[in-house]
């Protein structure tokens, strides 16, 4: 798979990540009783691997670009990575890390067998730009999650609004 995103794979950006998987794993347990019911149901196609709370934040503004966050867990033997994210109804998908405040491209995140990765507002996330109008809070869409070894999976994405992700307690002001 080509990339279109220049080479971004700095000694910083492994260092943040390195350090977000850290802290994922006490994040995650506490993010999932927040989640309110999900109707799309994880799905699981690469072997062992899973998605799940898969959704998208409009942008506030319309032609601002929204974010998505999910949870990627890994399951299987071996250690997977995620080399890119589409989003049915956005033109473009980046992976994006925020540190203190700014976002960084990010081009590959492994996840090691047996754990988990959260796309989580304030930290990893995917920024989707030039979004249909077809695209509305309250319905769905689906993202494709492609792998370093070419493998695929898919899910539902629920959409939600801006005003709407605000209430699950999050600060969403600091980009995202
Ligand atoms: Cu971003």
């Amino acid at each position: 798979m080509t990339s279109p995103l220049p080479s971004h794979r700095t000694a910083a950006v492994s260092i943040a990540l390195a350090l977000g998987a850290l802290t994922l794993a006490g994040c995650k347990q506490e993010a999932k009783p927040q989640a309110e019911a999900t109707d799309a149901p994880a799905v699981e196609a690469k072997p062992g691997t899973t998605v799940s709370e898969a959704r998208l934040v409009l942008p506030a503004v319309k032609g601002s670009p929204g974010a998505a966050y999910f949870a990627v867990a890994n399951g299987s033997s071996g250690t997977i990575a995620i080399a890119a994210v589409s989003i049915d109804g956005a033109a473009k998908a980046e992976m994006h890390q925020t540190v203190g405040g700014s976002m960084t491209p990010v081009e590959r995140i492994d996840i090691a067998p047996g754990t988990a990765i959260a796309f989580e507002p304030g930290a990893l996330h995917v920024m989707a730009y030039d979004l249909a109008d077809k695209l509305k809070a309250g319905s769905t869409t689906e993202m494709t999650i492609t792998f370093a070894d070419g493998d695929k999976v898919s899910a539902p994405v629920k959409i939600e609004s801006r005003g709407e992700a605000a209430m699950g307690g999050m600060d969403h002001e600091d980009g995202h």
